[in-house]
């Protein structure tokens, strides 16, 4: 499957159309990609040609499935994947030259300085968890908010009650929110799919920085799925990510460049060593990759 990312990439890079994006960094871009994975007998896609640190998007994974928007419990788990949001606004706002490493300790220290800076808005946890709702509260034009839907919770009863459905989506773009978050969600939806007893998952992901994200978002895809199927006495079935605007950063050329000299080798397996009572009760501890044997890690710059 990895020469799929690898031919993609390469496409990009070669024939990407270049343009200077949102973060200024400029990229190379194409509309539209798909990328297929089986995960029969615990397969995960992990790229073999750098490592890929999949504790980390695991962490992330749960954070999200536990309605986190604060990058508080990140920080204090070692994960900076979400730290230069919050700190590009804290070094806007106050002018103070604060170095990432003392504004993630400050953030783990404090828990007032978190509430204030480390929150992202409403992004994907909220959205899943707890969309928020409006109701009618008794005058004509007034409406006070209703309960919260948590659509990953609608989602595993609805798998369960009814599988050949083809409403199974979780979805995090509210258009009525997009203003209040950091950043709108990238991998905004997905959909989940029932054929033979196995479940299949298809991500939607409007924008898709191929050379740094793309590695996180479809381990998290597959893990969703692994995790999905679990808790719905399903077998695991495939993974397909699909990509609107997919691109690579012009800043990642030393990257690209190495990557695309190497072969994948290996395939990477993962179990899960327990079935918690629920979708929302994974640990990190709960998983087990075995056959992992990647090529050095890469490091490429993220752009904000
Ligand atoms: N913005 C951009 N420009 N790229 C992204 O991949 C991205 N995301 C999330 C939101 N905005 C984005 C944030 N997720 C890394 C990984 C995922 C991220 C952000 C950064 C990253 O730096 N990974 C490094 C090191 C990881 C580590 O140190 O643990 C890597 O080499 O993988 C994609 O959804």
């Amino acid at each position: 499957w990895e020469w799929q990312y690898l031919d993609l990439m390469r496409r990009i890079w070669t024939q990407g159309d270049e343009r200077v994006d949102r973060t200024g960094v400029g990229t190379r871009s194409i509309l539209g990609a798909t990328i297929r994975f089986d995960l029969s007998g615990g397969a995960m896609p992990l790229l073999t040609t750098k490592r890929v640190y999949w504790k980390t998007a695991t962490r992330e994974m749960l954070w999200f499935l536990a309605g986190g928007t604060n990058i508080r419990p990140l920080c204090a788990q070692g994960v900076e994947i979400w730290t230069d949001w919050p700190l590009d606004r804290y070094r806007r706002e106050t002018g103070e030259a604060i170095s990432r490493q003392d504004f993630s300790a400050r953030i783990v220290a404090d828990a007032q300085f978190a509430e204030e800076w480390g929150d992202l808005g409403p992004v994907y946890g909220k959205q899943w968890v707890d969309w928020a709702t409006y109701e009618p509260a008794g005058e004509p034009g007034l409406f006070r908010r209703g309960p919260g839907i948590n659509q990953v919770a609608q989602v595993v009863e609805s798998l369960k009650a009814s599988p050949g459905s083809r409403r199974h989506i979780i979805e995090g773009w509210n258009v009525a929110e997009l203003d209040a978050m950091a950043l709108p969600p990238c991998h905004k939806t997905y959909q989940f799919h029932v054929a033979e007893g196995r479940l299949s998952c298809l991500l939607y992901q409007r924008s898709c920085d191929l050379g740094l994200g793309f590695a996180f978002n479809m381990w998290s895809l597959a893990l969703l799925t692994r995790m999905m199927a679990q808790q719905c006495n399903l077998e695991p079935g495939e993974a397909v990510w699909t990509g609107g605007d997919v691109h690579l950063y012009l800043n990642h050329a030393a990257l690209v460049e190495e990557q695309l000299s190497r072969q994948p080798a290996g395939e990477a397996r993962m179990a899960i060593l327990r079935r918690p009572d629920s979708i929302f009760d994974y640990r990190i501890e709960d998983f087990e990759v075995s056959g992992y044997a990647p090529q050095a890690h890469i490091a490429a710059p993220v752009a904000v």
